[in-house]
């Protein structure tokens, strides 16, 4: 008899989450892009570079640490070289930073920079910010992620 009642609310449930799917995908796959959704490229806040960066991950996924590929140039879109960039990632909202410290491990010429170490945590609002300095003018960059 317990068998019968779980076999029926098994077969229940899979009725009802096989008629609550089809609305269920479409209200995710809304959601899913839109929560990746961010701004890859920025003016840093002084306004002396033009940043942007790709993700080795693409979409980001949670608590793998990945790379990332800066794009640095000044305002006029000439390449920065030689740089000194330090990476900061955090959660505002939580007053936490990630669990790693990325570093800007190699200088790949053209104003593109490799970032290792990228590991969020958890899913949420983060802000990476980029501290650059070249040719003894230091300017932050930050971006907002929503993963
Ligand atoms: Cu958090």
């Amino acid at each position: 008899m317990l068998f019968f009642v779980l076999r029926c609310a098994l077969v229940l449930w899979l009725l009802l989450s096989g008629c609550a799917g089809p609305s269920g995908e479409d209200a995710k796959e809304d959601v899913l892009p839109a929560a990746q959704e961010r701004l890859t490229e920025l003016a840093s806040d002084g306004g002396h570079f033009q940043v942007s960066f790709t993700s080795e991950l693409d979409p980001i996924t949670i608590n793998q640490l990945h790379r990332w590929t800066l794009q640095v140039a000044d305002k006029d879109g000439t390449p920065v070289e030689g740089a000194t960039i330090t990476v900061k990632g955090e959660m505002p909202e939580h007053g936490h930073g990630m669990p790693t410290q990325p570093q800007v491990t190699a200088d790949l010429g053209g104003g593109i920079y490799q970032v290792e170490g990228m590991r969020f945590q958890m899913g949420g609002g983060w802000s990476v910010t980029f501290t650059i300095e070249a040719d003894g003018v230091q300017d932050s960059v930050t971006f907002q992620l929503k993963l």
